[in-house]
């Protein structure tokens, strides 16, 4: 079974987890397929935006358990898959919306942290694993958990390993919506299909933006706001936004950047 599965569709690419009966843990072989697929959506023009999702019940349930032996260099795992996993959706210039259909456990969970808009199934769950094995959240989760949910969270959730409801996660602004399980599915569609309409060059600045301001100072900020707003100003798609709501019409936005 392809541990990865990737359909092109109308604009953007669905993008599964696929190894159900794990729970969508993540072993060498799917790590490997995963950034082959992200690879290919970033050299995709036609692809627009990206959905993410997890075959069968959960979303994952992080790193594969079974997979790695207890002399394992969780270091070396850590260097070789996690974290440029987490630097290829975060540097993906193209919009990256991730439907938790299940749980999401270990770095499973930061992983959809690590995308742009989150949104989760009712059912679903966020756990912060790592403790009750004895290891330190990665795959981001010390970045990006405070930065989301504040410190007081961010400690008492990785320290206990204790799991975050999706209503929760929503309430504390840990992602962007919980929607019922039923309709999980057609609204990360219906947005993703939005989004691969929209901007995209312009989205990739946005993406960016946001990015440089976890560490950046207000000045730092400003500057590169003056600069990322000179480059979206001189592309195509910011005349067209411009003239389509002068003409009172829908915009027909390329995306690109040039
Ligand atoms: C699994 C797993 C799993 C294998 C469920 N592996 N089989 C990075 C770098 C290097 C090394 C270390 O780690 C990391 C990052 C990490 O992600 S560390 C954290 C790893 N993940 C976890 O510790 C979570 C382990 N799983 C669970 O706690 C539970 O399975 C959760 C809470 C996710 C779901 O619980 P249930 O809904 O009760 O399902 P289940 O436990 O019955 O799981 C279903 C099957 O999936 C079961 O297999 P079986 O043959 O009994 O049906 C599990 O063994 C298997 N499975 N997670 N990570």
């Amino acid at each position: 079974m392809d541990p990865i599965l990737v359909q092109r569709r109308d604009g953007w690419s669905l993008v599964t987890l696929n190894r159900p009966e794990r729970l969508n843990a993540f072993n060498a072989e799917m790590h490997g397929a995963l950034a082959r697929a992200l690879d290919a959506i970033e050299a995709d023009d036609g692809c627009r935006a990206v959905l993410l999702t997890g075959a069968g019940r959960g979303f994952s349930a992080g790193q594969d358990l079974e997979a790695v032996g207890r002399d394992t260099k969780l270091g070396d795992t850590l260097e070789l898959f996690y974290n440029p996993l987490i630097r290829r959706i975060r540097a993906l210039r193209k919009p990256v919306v991730c439907a938790v259909n299940g749980v999401a456990a270990g770095a499973g969970a930061n992983i959809a942290l690590s995308c742009d808009i989150v949104l989760a199934a009712r059912s679903a769950k966020f756990i912060q694993a790592f403790a009750k094995i004895a290891l330190v959240p990665d795959s981001g989760g010390t970045y990006f958990l405070p930065r989301l949910v504040g410190e007081a969270r961010a400690r008492a959730l990785a320290l206990t390993g204790e799991a975050v409801t999706a209503e929760q996660a929503a309430d504390w602004g840990m992602i962007w919506k919980m929607v019922e399980d039923e309709a999980l599915r057609p609204e990360a569609e219906q947005l993703v299909l939005h989004l691969a309409t929209q901007p995209t060059a312009a989205l990739a600045l946005i993406k960016q933006a946001i990015d440089a301001s976890a560490t950046n100072n207000l000045d730092q900020q400003l500057d590169l706001e003056r600069d990322l707003q000179k480059q979206a100003g001189a592309m195509p798609d910011f005349r067209e936004g411009v003239q389509a709501f002068l003409e009172k019409r829908p915009a027909r936005f390329t995306g690109r950047g040039a």
